[in-house]
C-alpha cells in the first residue's frame, strides 16, 4: 500500500514551540516527581535548566492519581539485603540485585519526605492498636524520621491515609521546578498536557539522545524539546491485553489506563536495550471493580478460599503438581505461584474464589472486644469498618461503588477475587523494562555499570519507575526513590559533559507532519463514508486498540486462553501484529483527544511486540500464574536462569535477542 504523508493540505498546521533545556524529565508520576525534586538540589548554583513534560496534569497524573492506602516499600528496621531476597523470591529468582539493593538503601528517605510534606501515615497506638494518620498526629505520635512506629500491614508495607498522596508528592516536585526556573531564569519549565510521541538521537554524536517531540492535547501546538540528558518515567503499559471488563464497564482496569506503554516505546525506538520484557503482572483483584487485595490479605488478615472453603494455596496435590514443574520456587508462595494455585482451582470448577472479608472482620471484632471491652471495642470496630471502605475510596473508588451497588457489606459477606488481564510494568510485582547501568559499589559485574546510575544503553537517556527493568517491587515509594537516584545521576552526567549541545538532523516540518499525520488522514478521507468510525482509507484508534487487544488476548496468553501460549501461537500472533503495525500508519484522528489515542495505541503496539518476542525467546514457563508456555511448561534453571535482553531497530524493524548471565550478589 502506498504510504500516506501529511502535507497539511487538509488539516491545519500546528504552531511549533521549541524549548531548549539541560535535563528533560518525561512523565509527571512518582518517579518523575522524585527526579524533579532531587535534580533541583544537585543543579543548585550550576545554572542547569530542568524541564518536566507530562501528558496530563501532574497533581493527579500516573498510577497514583486516585491515591493509595499503603506504601508498599518501606524498610524500617529491615536490612536492604532482606529486601533483595524478598524481591528475588517473588520474581522467580532473576533480578538485578544491585538495582534492588540500591533502591532499598534509599527508599525510606522518600517516605520520610512524604510525611514531612503532609502525607498522614498510620502509627502504632499505645495499647498496640493502630491509629490512622490523623489520629496519630492528634495523639502527638512522632514522625517516622523521629522514631515513630508505622503500622506495618506486611513486612514491607505501611498504611497511609493516601487519597491525596499524588497531590502532595506533585506539590514538592512543582516547588522544586519553580526554584530551578527562578534560578535559571527560564520562562517555563513545567509542561502539562503535552504528549511525547518520539525521541531523537543526536545528529553528530553516536548513540546519544538529544530531543523529544510531542503535541499539546488541548491546543494546536507541537512541542520540540532539546536536552543534554533525559529521564524517562512515562509508566507501564495498560490496556494492551483485552480486559475482563466489557461494554459499559470497559475502560476499567486495575493499573492506570492512561499509561499506554509510552515509556517502553520511546526508549525502544531509539534503541535502548530491554530486559525481561516477557515478564508481566497479573494481579489477583476483587472481581469487576479491580480493588487491590493487599490490605485485605496483609492488614485485615483475610483468607481467600475456593467456593468449598478450602485454602487453594495449601492443597497438597496442587502443591506437589506445581513443584514437579516449577521446583523449589513453589515453596516461596510468591505472587505468581499464588495466582497459579488460584487459577488451578478455578479451572477445576472450584470457583468463585472468595476473599473471606466477613470472617476476617469477625475475628478482629472478637479480638477488640476481648481486649478493650464491649463499648471501646465496638467504637474501634466502627472505625476499622470505615478503614475497610477507605482502602478502596483511597485508591480504587470504583470498587467501593461496586460494593455499594451490589449491597456488599464486607463484614457480612465475602467478595469474589479473580486474576485480571495482564499488565506490562516493572515497579509493582513485575519487572519488564530497560537494561540500565547500576551503582558501582555493590560488587556487581563491571559490565552492569557504565558510568551513571540508571542510564540506559543510549547515552544520556535514563530510566526510572515502571520502565527500569529487572527490579520490581519498587511500588510508589521506590519509584520516587529511583527517580531521585536517576535525577542525581542525570545532573552528574550533564556536569561531566558541559560542552555538549544537542543537534538534530530531522526538520521541524517533517516532525510536525509525522505527528499530525492521523489528523490529515481523517480530514482527507472523512467524506468517503457515512459513518466516520468506518472507512476503507483509515482506522480509528479505538478499532486499532480492539484488534491489538484481541491479538494479545488470544495469541500471547491473555485471559481467554487462561494465560497459555506457545511458539506457534506466538508466531501466528506476531504475524497479525506486524500487519496491525503496518495499518497503524493509517490511524485517523478527528480531534486532539483522538490524536493522543492514536499515538497511545502505537506505543501499546510496540510494547506488546517486545513482550511477545521475549516470551517467544524464553523457552520455559518462568512465571506460572502470569503466563505459561504450553510447549515448555516448566522452569528450566539450567538453560534459562538468565536475563533475556533485546534491542529493537526502528529503521529496519528487526530485533536482536540475547541471554545475559544472572549473577547473585546477596546470599
Ligand atoms: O494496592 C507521559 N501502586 C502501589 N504502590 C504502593 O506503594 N502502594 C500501593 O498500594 C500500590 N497499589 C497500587 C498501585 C498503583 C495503582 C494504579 C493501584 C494500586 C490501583 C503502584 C505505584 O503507583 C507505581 O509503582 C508507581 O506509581 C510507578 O511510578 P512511575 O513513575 O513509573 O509511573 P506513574 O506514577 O504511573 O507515572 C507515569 C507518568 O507518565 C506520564 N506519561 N507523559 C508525557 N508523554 C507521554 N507519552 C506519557 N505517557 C505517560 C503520566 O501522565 C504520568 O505522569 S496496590 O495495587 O498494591
Ligand atoms: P496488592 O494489593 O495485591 O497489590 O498487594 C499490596 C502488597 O501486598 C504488595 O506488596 C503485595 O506483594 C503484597 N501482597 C498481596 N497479597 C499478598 C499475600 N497474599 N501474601 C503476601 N503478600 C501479599
Amino acid at each position: 500500500m502506498e504510504k500516506e504523508t501529511c502535507t497539511f493540505s487538509y488539516c491545519e498546521k500546528p504552531e511549533v514551540i521549541e524549548h531548549e533545556t539541560d535535563l528533560l524529565i518525561i512523565g509527571g508520576g512518582m518517579s518523575a516527581c522524585g527526579a524533579a525534586f532531587e535534580a533541583t538540589r544537585w543543579a543548585k548554583g550550576q545554572n542547569i535548566r530542568i524541564t518536566m513534560v507530562d501528558k496530563a496534569a501532574t497533581d493527579r497524573s500516573g498510577a497514583v492519581a486516585m491515591g493509595l492506602s499503603a506504601i508498599n516499600t518501606y524498610m524500617g528496621q529491615n536490612d536492604p539485603a532482606d529486601y533483595v531476597r524478598y524481591v528475588r523470591n517473588d520474581l522467580m529468582g532473576i533480578i538485578r540485585e544491585d538495582l534492588v539493593y540500591d533502591l532499598g538503601r534509599h527508599v525510606d528517605d522518600s517516605v520520610h519526605h512524604f510525611e514531612e510534606w503532609g502525607l498522614p501515615i498510620w502509627k502504632k497506638g499505645d495499647e498496640g492498636f493502630s491509629l490512622d494518620g490523623f489520629q496519630a498526629r492528634d495523639a502527638g505520635k512522632p514522625m517516622l524520621k523521629d522514631g515513630g512506629t508505622p503500622v506495618n500491614s506486611g513486612r514491607w508495607q505501611i498504611m497511609i491515609n493516601g487519597e491525596s498522596y499524588k497531590v502532595i508528592v506533585a506539590e514538592a516536585a512543582k516547588k522544586a521546578l519553580e526554584i530551578n526556573r527562578q534560578e535559571t531564569g527560564v520562562e517555563e519549565n513545567h509542561f502539562e498536557r503535552v504528549f511525547i510521541v518520539k525521541l531523537f538521537k543526536d545528529a553528530n554524536v553516536d548513540n546519544r539522545v538529544a530531543a523529544a517531540a510531542g503535541f499539546s492535547v488541548r491546543e494546536n501546538k507541537i512541542y520540540f524539546f532539546k536536552a543534554k540528558a533525559m529521564l524517562l518515567g512515562a509508566g507501564g503499559a495498560v490496556n494492551v491485553f483485552r480486559p475482563r471488563s466489557s461494554k459499559e464497564g470497559q475502560g476499567r482496569a486495575w493499573y492506570p489506563v492512561w499509561n499506554s506503554g509510552s515509556g517502553y516505546a520511546l526508549g525502544m525506538q531509539v534503541g535502548a536495550e530491554l530486559t525481561l520484557m516477557e515478564n508481566r503482572f497479573v494481579p489477583a483483584r476483587f472481581k469487576d471493580g479491580y480493588g487491590p487485595v493487599g490490605a485485605w490479605f496483609l492488614f485485615f488478615k483475610a483468607k481467600a478460599t475456593n467456593s468449598l472453603g478450602e485454602d487453594y494455596c495449601a492443597n497438597e496435590e496442587a502443591l506437589a503438581e506445581a513443584k514437579a514443574k516449577y521446583g523449589s520456587y513453589v515453596d516461596k508462595l510468591g505472587t505468581a505461584i499464588r495466582n497459579h494455585l488460584m487459577m488451578r482451582d478455578m479451572k477445576l470448577g472450584k470457583g468463585p474464589i472468595l476473599m473471606r472479608t466477613d470472617q476476617a472482620m469477625d475475628a478482629i471484632s472478637k479480638e477488640m472486644i476481648e481486649k478493650l471491652g464491649e463499648k471501646e471495642g465496638k467504637k474501634k470496630i466502627k472505625h476499622l469498618e470505615a478503614e475497610a471502605w477507605e482502602d478502596f475510596l483511597d485508591m480504587c473508588i470504583g470498587q467501593a461503588g461496586l460494593w455499594a451497588c451490589d449491597n456488599v457489606e464486607p463484614d457480612k459477606v465475602p467478595s469474589e477475587i479473580m486474576p485480571t488481564e495482564p499488565y506490562i510494568l516493572g515497579s509493582h510485582a513485575g519487572c519488564a523494562g530497560f537494561w540500565v547501568s547500576g551503582p558501582d559499589d555493590l560488587g556487581a559485574p563491571v559490565e552492569w555499570h557504565w558510568g551513571y546510575n540508571r542510564m540506559s544503553t543510549v547515552t544520556g537517556l535514563f530510566m526510572m519507575g515502571d520502565i527500569c527493568g529487572a527490579s520490581g517491587h519498587k511500588f510508589s515509594s521506590g519509584s520516587h526513590a529511583e527517580g531521585r537516584i536517576a535525577g542525581k545521576a542525570g545532573i552528574a552526567f550533564i556536569l561531566d559533559n558541559k560542552d555538549y549541545s544537542p543537534a538534530i538532523k530531522e526538520s521541524m516540518d517533517d516532525i510536525s507532519a509525522e505527528l499530525y499525520l492521523p489528523y490529515e488522514m481523517y480530514e482527507k478521507y472523512k467524506n468517503f463514508t457515512t459513518d466516520p468510525k468506518m472507512n476503507p482509507h483509515y482506522i480509528k484508534p479505538d478499532l486499532l486498540q480492539t484488534r491489538l487487544q484481541k491479538i494479545a488476548d488470544e495469541y500471547f496468553g491473555g485471559c481467554s486462553t487462561w494465560y497459555m501460549t506457545s511458539k506457534t501461537m506466538l508466531e501466528t500472533g506476531l504475524k497479525k501484529l506486524e500487519v496491525l503495525k503496518e495499518d497503524a500508519a493509517k490511524l485517523a484522528a478527528a480531534d486532539l483527544h483522538e490524536l493522543m489515542r492514536c499515538w497511545e495505541n502505537y506505543h501499546r503496539v510496540l510494547s506488546l511486540e517486545a513482550h511477545a518476542r521475549h516470551i517467544h525467546f524464553r523457552e520455559e514457563s518462568r512465571y506460572p500464574g502470569y503466563y505459561y508456555r504450553g510447549d515448555f511448561d516448566k522452569i528450566d534453571d539450567e538453560n534459562w536462569k538468565c536475563f533475556t535482553n533485546s534491542v529493537y531497530n526502528a529503521e529496519d524493524l528487526t530485533w536482536e535477542m540475547k541471554k545475559v548471565p544472572y549473577v547473585q550478589l546477596v546470599d
